[in-house]
């Protein structure tokens, strides 16, 4: 092929696959029914890229539909599920449908697989556990037969799997494996399997196959980039020297290739290798590269502006000069954008005129191939288009913002400081006084049926935004009763005015715009929908202000304002890539900052600036990690430094590998941190105390993520593990997320629970003294 792209959305253009796949799991829809939908999905995605322009039979068209998740894809293939799921194999070895699901969800007496971010993206994947004892044989037929099922058609797909380096590198260590065991140490056991899956793709009709290696540009993994490279060689000289076998791409998206990995993928013994020209650079020459065709990915899967084909021709010149034949395609799997602009009928034509969503991607590639066979002239029309659209963003109105540039301009290191803690924890305990070990909540209280249904009804104009507004007023009352009725210390208004944390902030700042229907996989059937960043950010007037002032009016305790911090509403959106993220987060802390005071005006005392991605947007390169956390950090601080001394502002991160960050979350100054602890089963808590970390920390005392009600003992045993770690002035009581994907039933239970427990280990303490 001359013109590809490296994965396509696999949700459908109006999540049809989540339906389908929600339905089934509801049991209202069966495996057949649901094998039918997928099929017809797969048959319209095809259709779709041959209109787009991408050949249907010279492999250029890509097969890399999921049920779920392309890493369970390749587990499930190789047969490397952990022994909790033996029994649901069939008769013959083989993993069906159902297995697969259960492996993703869980079920009463199995967990499920673990979840993780897939690289620097906003796409998680399910970790694969290897050990010793795994032994992989070839357990599904899946991907041959979607490549028959794609002939039948009269279209010769390339089927799309995960690699086995990355399979393996990606994956932990089964609880059964010795200590020092690394699943990577099974590659050799493991390429066998692979070669009679590329065996049985040649036989259905592939003439190519896509191994997908991102591991190999990552320098954040559990293995060394020479370790990764040198698996590398040995997995593709086997993989390469399989006698029955499609032609064999290697692609590896998200950045840079590491230098090895190069060298050595351009030894092996395979016909191409995609390189994320959008991320890195075009590589050194390097020896063995006759013969292989290199796939320049020079339109960037990963966000949603209309590709420079000028540079992109540019660029594919670059790679044309290392004396292999090119190609071009998608820098990455376009799975991390929406399906169609053409979709945004609410969009102002003009801003969708700088966008590409992933049919608009899958033309740019088509034209690129065409210039690529026909010359330059041949596309000088598009590519003065391109130019056109660029240039017209570069000058439109908003996009630079004088006022704001002003502002950012007139900041000083001062503005990001505030006064010591020792200063401030003094201030904050006279302003509000609190029992030791205070309870508290993250911020979300259930999002309800009703609370959705009220939201749909206002969008559809059926309610005015004034009985929508009474309607969100007397939720916020119900759970300011409730939190008092449960004795919790430090209480929130619920958030029962927010969507999603980021898309409401978007809605209500200059700078951004949301879509209708630009869905964008998560996880699973999940889904969220980015919003674009493509101005200077600004607030026009107050957004949570009213509904704080408002929850704080019931009640004489301490109400928590919530926001979402800077780096998390980047990480979460689709953002402008004509400036430095740095100073884009700039500007959304100053918007912060404005809210913060206004606030605070209104008699908040306590802030929470909830940062769950700070950890996400970490870059998979060593080199760029300390400039990442120093801007990141800096955008928390520029948010939250202009807030009094006696104003306590919290923060709240999602995950449990504080160890990766913890300088960064110490540099970050809150006052109160939470954080997940309830599944490491309180490791964390000795992390943190190691660490000399000295501010405030809320343990997450229990896991929201699972609709288990936790009993007062689990949860006293852990925030006595807290207490006797860390002083007790330091510690808080609450649960490790956000309550809104949960029920009110086991809601109560829990939180009732909590301060319970609270009140338990507060007593032993006064009690000691
Ligand atoms: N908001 C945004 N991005 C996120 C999260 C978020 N990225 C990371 C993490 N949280 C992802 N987690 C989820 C969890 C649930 C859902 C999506 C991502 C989810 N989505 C609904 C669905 O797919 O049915 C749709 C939600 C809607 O209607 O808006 O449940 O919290 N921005
Ligand atoms: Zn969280």
């Amino acid at each position: 092929p001359t013109g590809t792209i490296l994965g396509y959305p696999r949700i459908g253009r109006r999540r049809e696959l989540k339906r389908a796949v929600e339905a089934h799991w509801s049991g209202a829809v069966t495996l057949e029914e649901l094998e039918t939908t997928a099929a017809e999905l797969r048959r319209a995605t095809r259709a779709r890229l041959v209109e787009l322009g991408l050949g249907r039979d010279d492999s250029s068209i890509p097969e890399s539909f999921s049920f779920y998740d392309q890493v369970l894809d390749a587990a499930v293939t190789v047969g490397a599920l952990p022994a909790r799921f033996d029994d649901l194999r069939d008769a013959d070895g083989q993993i069906p449908l159902g297995a697969y699901f259960t492996a993703a969800r869980g079920d009463g007496e199995r967990a499920a697989l673990e979840m993780t971010k897939w690289f620097d993206t906003n796409y998680h994947y399910l970790v694969p556990e290897i050990g010793p004892e795994t032994a992989f044989s070839l357990s599904s037929d899946r991907f041959a037969r979607q490549v028959a099922e794609a002939r039948a058609d009269r279209v010769t797909v390339r089927p799309v799997v995960v690699g086995p380096v990355t399979l393996l590198a990606l994956a932990k260590a089964t609880d059964a494996a010795p200590e020092g065991f690394r699943p990577l140490d099974r590659l050799e056991d493991l390429l066998p399997v692979y070669v009679e899956l590329l065996s049985t793709l040649r036989a259905a009709g592939a003439e190519w196959v896509q191994l997908d290696e991102p591991a190999l540009v990552s320098e954040s993994l559990n293995a060394a980039p020479g370790e990764l490279a040198d698996a590398a060689r040995r997995a593709y000289d086997v993989l390469g020297s399989a006698t029955r076998r499609p032609a064999i791409l290697v692609a590896a998206g998200y950045a840079q290739l590491s230098a090895e990995a190069w060298t050595t993928l351009a030894a092996a013994p395979v016909e191409a290798l995609a390189l994320d020209l959008h991320r890195g650079a075009v590589p050194a020459p390097a020896d063995g590269l006759s013969g292989k065709t290199l796939v320049g990915g020079v339109i960037d899967g990963r966000n949603v502006w209309r590709g420079d084909l000028a540079a992109a021709v540019a660029a594919l010149d670059d790679l044309r000069a290392l004396g292999a034949p090119v190609a071009v395609a998608t820098s990455t799997s376009l799975q991390h954008v929406p399906h169609d602009v053409a979709d945004e009928t609410a969009l102002d034509p003009r801003l969708a005129s700088w966008l590409a969503f992933a049919d608009q991607k899958v033309q740019q590639v088509a034209t690129l191939a065409r210039g690529l066979r026909d010359g330059r002239a041949a596309i000088a029309a598009d590519i003065d288009a391109a130019a056109a659209a660029a240039a017209d963003r570069r000058h439109a109105a908003g996009v630079r913002d004088g006022g704001v540039r002003a502002r950012i301009a007139q900041l000083t290191a001062a503005d990001h400081r505030r006064p010591d803690y020792e200063l401030r924890l003094a201030a904050q305990a006279a302003a509000v006084p609190l029992p030791a070990l205070p309870t508290t909540t993250i911020g979300s209280f259930p999002q309800t049926g009703e609370i959705r249904r009220a939201r749909a009804r206002l969008v559809r104009g059926e309610i005015t935004p004034e009985e929508y507004d009474g309607f969100l007023r007397d939720e916020i009352a119900r759970v300011i009763d409730l939190q008092l009725d449960l004795g919790l210390d430090v209480l929130v208004h619920g958030e029962p005015e927010r969507n999603d944390m980021v898309q409401y902030f978007a809605e209500n700042l200059d700078g951004f715009t949301v879509t209708q229907n630009g869905w964008v996989q998560s996880y699973g059937s999940r889904a969220t929908r980015p919003s674009i960043l493509w101005g200077d950010v600004s607030r026009p007037a107050p957004i949570t202000v009213p509904w704080s002032r408002y929850a704080q009016s019931l009640t004489d305790k301490p109400v928590k304002g919530m926001l979402t911090g800077p780096v998390t509403i980047l990480a979460w959106s689709f953002v402008r890539d004509d400036q430095p993220l740095a100073d884009t987060a700039a500007q959304v802390a100053l918007a912060l900052r404005e809210e913060i005071a206004d606030l605070e005006e209104a008699g908040i005392q306590i802030i929470q600036v909830d940062e769950p991605a700070l950890r996400e947007l970490l870059p998979l390169k060593a080199a760029d990690q300390p400039g990442y956390l120093e801007w990141s950090v800096g955008a928390f601080r520029l948010a939250t430094a202009g807030a009094g001394t006696a104003t306590s502002v919290h923060t709240h991160l999602c995950y449990s590998d504080f160890a990766v960050v913890i300088d960064a979350i110490a540099a970050l100054d809150a006052d109160v941190t939470s954080i997940e602890a309830a599944r490491s089963r309180g490791a964390v808590i000795d992390d943190i105390a190691r660490s000399g970390f000295s501010h405030g920390v809320g343990p997450g005392a229990y896991d929201i993520h699972s609709p288990r009600v936790p009993s007062v003992a689990e949860m006293t045993d852990l925030l006595q593990r807290a207490a006797d770690r860390l002083p007790l002035r330091q510690v808080w009581a609450n649960p490790d997320c956000g309550l809104k994907t949960r029920g009110y039933d086991e809601t109560v239970v829990s939180l009732r629970n909590l301060v319970t427990a609270a009140a338990a280990v507060r007593a032993r303490a006064e009690a000691t003294v």
